[in-house]
């Protein structure tokens, strides 16, 4: 049943955080990394470092008619009618504008789409694109099941930080699973328009606790004291290849032009799934003698 359309319904999805100040400093970084040049045919080639670190950045991962595909796909389908599954997310400073725009003006407000990729084979094929799997296949040591989808646009001006955080803190999966997330840049992105950030080896600590401040987070401080944050500026066609428990975050973009991204999650196929609860024992600050 199509009926989340945003020409048709009246009920907006606007994201329930509004954007609030936050340290600058939290995104001051030591170094700004440079990316290698391609996907390797050989997905060995890059093991340690993603190991060492956590992340590999990689540029010209993908051609720019590729990266016009998918564009084209995500304004299609941020315009068109939805089914229930996709999630059309629109920017808390959007509310009380975007109601009466219509679904071509409210583009500059979409802050994110979730469960989509089926609806168009460009961006089916790029979740399942031949190198970038071999490589994630390769990190995972097996075969690959893509269990998250989203694109986040980021819009000019208002496109709010995602604060410091382990993705793996999202997900109810078992202690100790690998997740491999796949960030796509389809803009070139920078610090001022909200490129991602990583503390690199940050993984190798394991669950750090989250707590519930500007989003579900690792808290300012601890990131502060750390001082070790560096940044991952790429252009279009280039990716970001991560483990889920490297701590990252994105500034706010206070540019007037997008940053969009897309972003995939694997875990080895036949990885079962846990509870809230058990992922509040991994990522929680209940009953540890932490505060923030
Ligand atoms: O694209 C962004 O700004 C941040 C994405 C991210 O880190 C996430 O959704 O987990």
């Amino acid at each position: 049943m199509l009926n989340v359309g945003m020409a048709s319904s009246p009920k907006l999805d606007i994201d329930p955080i509004a954007p609030d100040a936050y340290p600058e400093s939290l995104y001051d970084h030591h170094a700004s990394v440079t990316p290698i040049n391609g996907l390797p045919e050989d997905p060995a080639e890059i093991e340690s470092q993603y190991r060492e670190v956590g992340f590999v950045s990689v540029a010209n991962a993908f051609t720019p008619e590729q990266v016009e595909g998918l564009l084209d796909a995500l304004f299609k389908l941020t315009v068109r009618e939805l089914p229930d599954k996709t999630q059309l997310q629109f920017e808390a400073l959007a509310a009380g504008k975007i109601e009466s725009m219509s679904p071509e003006e409210r583009l500059d407000y979409v802050r994110k789409l979730m469960w989509f990729v089926d609806l168009d084979p460009r961006i089916e094929a790029m979740a399942y694109e031949p190198k970038l799997l071999r490589v994630v296949e390769h990190l995972l040591g097996a075969e690959a099941e893509m269990f998250q989808e989203m694109a986040l646009l980021k819009p000019p001006g208002i496109g709010r930080e995602k604060p410091w955080h382990q993705d793996h803190a999202y997900f109810n999966l078992p202690e100790g699973t690998h997740v491999v997330g796949v960030w796509i840049a389809l803009d070139d992105t920078y610090p001022a328009n909200g490129c991602m950030h990583f503390l690199p080896g940050g993984h190798r600590e394991g669950p750090i606790p989250h707590f519930n401040r500007r989003d579900w987070q690792i808290c300012d401080t601890e990131i502060l004291k750390r001082d070790q944050a560096v940044a991952t500026p790429i252009p279009a066609g280039g990716c970001l290849i991560f483990d889920g428990l490297v701590p990252h975050g994105t500034p706010q973009n206070t540019t007037n032009t997008r940053r969009r991204a897309l972003q995939f999650h694997y875990v080895a196929k036949g990885t079962p799934r846990t509870t809230t609860e058990e992922r509040m024992e991994l990522f929680g600050s209940e009953g540890r003698n932490v505060s923030c």
